[in-house]
């Protein structure tokens, strides 16, 4: 019995299905589309069941139904920025921090951890170093304006556990 919100049924995001096994009749709950625990986390439905006498007898119960998280949310950048940093500051200088957030409902699904890209194209890595935890950039090196005025540098932000996207191999879900 489909009820007045998406956690009671209304959407119908499930079904029942009558089945006969060794005499016994058998109402089995079936989904009729991917549940998706960003969206609803628990579902409460109420199952009713009526014989067909000549006097009509009727009973409800509810079943309660949990979801549990999955890591399917990508963590994905907040901005990008660009920042200055001022030529002949020491090493170890903060230049920035970086923030990526992660849908997902639970740790360590939607936990974030931070890499400079190890890529021979990514042109700022040798020069700058990010905190894993916490996304902050500092500087590896003294810079010299005169030498090179600008850098692009690309970072990760990868979540805490294996993808439970398709096509993943078990990695961590990332972006760029
Ligand atoms: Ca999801
Ligand atoms: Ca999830
Ligand atoms: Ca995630």
């Amino acid at each position: 019995m489909p009820g007045s919100t998406a956690q009671t049924n209304k959407l119908h995001t499930f079904y029942s299905q009558q089945r006969a096994d060794n005499g016994f009749t058998w109402a089995d709950i079936k989904v009729n589309q991917p549940l998706d625990y960003e969206t609803v986390k628990e579902y409460n439905l109420t199952i009713r069941v009526e014989n067909n006498g000549l006097q009509q007898l009727a009973s409800e119960a509810t079943v309660f139904i949990m979801l549990e998280d999955v890591n399917d949310e990508i963590p994905l950048f907040t901005e990008r920025e660009q920042e200055t940093v001022l030529e002949g500051e020491p090493i170890g200088t903060k230049v920035t921090q970086v923030n990526a957030i992660d849908k997902d409902g639970t740790f360590p699904n939607n936990q974030v951890y931070y890499y400079v890209v190890d890529s021979p194209r990514n042109e700022g890595k040798d020069f700058f170093e990010i905190n894993l935890q916490s996304g902050e950039v500092f500087t590896k090196i003294v810079f010299d304006r005169e030498k090179q005025g600008a850098y692009a540098l690309e970072v990760e932000a990868r979540d805490g556990a294996p993808s439970a996207r398709p096509n993943s191999g078990g990695q961590p879900n990332s972006g760029e």
